[in-house]
């Protein structure tokens, strides 16, 4: 495998040019980030191209993730002088918090509008982020219907589309973009980790390698407990015993790949535990 890892499909190319095209017109622009790799998932070509905007950070995924760290990149983000939240998609408390927070990014312009005798204009917000991170599951939810397209499928929406939520906001999402290279090979390692990458690009073995050295440290009780592992010494023993214990056999033995992919989904859904892969205090 070559050093740098690519997959960057056409559309993302075009996506990109597209939203450079409507910054002009949009108020601010929301980025979501996953939860569990915030570092990983922040697009830096989107963060640059969008700098001139005002900006939320909604950190998705927040009931996958482990609480304390989230709570500890909330500070950074703060620290930073950034606006972030966290948010599981599906919780609508958390989906009125993203509303209320948003609205806020239309508070400059309606005042000018205001004094100019205007009468105040929806608050346009663009919706920005990676594959699969919950872009279009965020716009549902907040128009309350099912204006776009969701998949648990990275690179599913392919192009823009604005939603109207009310008289007061409308909403642009768009296509997830990755960087065109990932030089740090973590970050893509990452982001495959999550499933916004797609799953083909780095081969399994090496994935659940790098999750189960991950896990040994940081998570170990979790990984034991779902797993019942009598041992935690080599990876290609605790394949072993998770394809023993789950029965994934094939002819002549245990089926290792199938145990690759049921740990790398597993964890991908969130199912060994409220795992995050990244640390504020670590990673920046
Ligand atoms: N557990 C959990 N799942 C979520 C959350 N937000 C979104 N999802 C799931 O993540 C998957 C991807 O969601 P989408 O909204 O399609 O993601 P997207 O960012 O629009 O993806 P692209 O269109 O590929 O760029 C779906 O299966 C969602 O149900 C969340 O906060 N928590
Ligand atoms: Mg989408």
């Amino acid at each position: 495998m070559g050093k740098e890892i690519h997959w960057f499909p056409g559309h993302m190319k075009k996506a990109q040019n597209q939203i450079d095209a409507k910054l002009k017109i949009v108020d601010c622009v929301i980025e979501l980030l996953d939860a569990r790799i915030p570092f990983s998932s922040r697009n830096e070509y989107l963060y640059k191209l969008t700098s001139s905007k005002e900006r939320l950070v909604v950190l998705t995924k927040a009931d996958l993730a482990d609480p304390s760290i989230t709570e500890e990149w909330i500070s950074y983000f703060k620290n930073n002088n950034s606006k972030a939240i966290f948010a599981d998609l599906n919780n609508p408390k958390d989906i009125k918090n993203i509303i209320l927070e948003a609205e806020k990014c239309g508070d400059k312009k309606h005042e000018k509008e205001i004094k100019r005798g205007l009468k105040p204009s929806p608050v346009r917000a663009m919706i920005v982020g990676i594959p699969n991170v919950g872009k279009s599951t965020l716009i549902n939810k907040i128009a309350n219907r099912k204006a776009a397209s969701v998949e648990n499928k990275p690179g599913h929406t392919k192009s823009q589309q604005w939603i109207k939520v009310s008289n007061k906001f409308e909403l642009l999402d768009t296509p997830g973009i990755l960087q065109s290279s990932y030089e740090d090979k973590n970050k893509a390692i990452n982001l495959a980790l999550v499933g916004s990458i797609n799953q083909n690009i780095l081969p399994n073995d090496e994935l659940a390698n790098h999750l189960l050295d991950f896990l040994k440290e940081f998570y170990k009780d979790e990984l034991i407990k779902r797993y019942s592992l009598s041992n935690l010494d080599q990876n290609h023993l605790i394949l072993e015993e998770i394809a023993r214990n789950r029965g994934l056999l094939q002819k002549g033995g245990l089926d290792i790949q199938k145990a690759e992919i049921l740990l790398l989904n597993e964890f991908k859904n969130g199912v060994i535990g409220k795992c995050s892969l990244e640390r504020s205090s670590t990673n920046l």
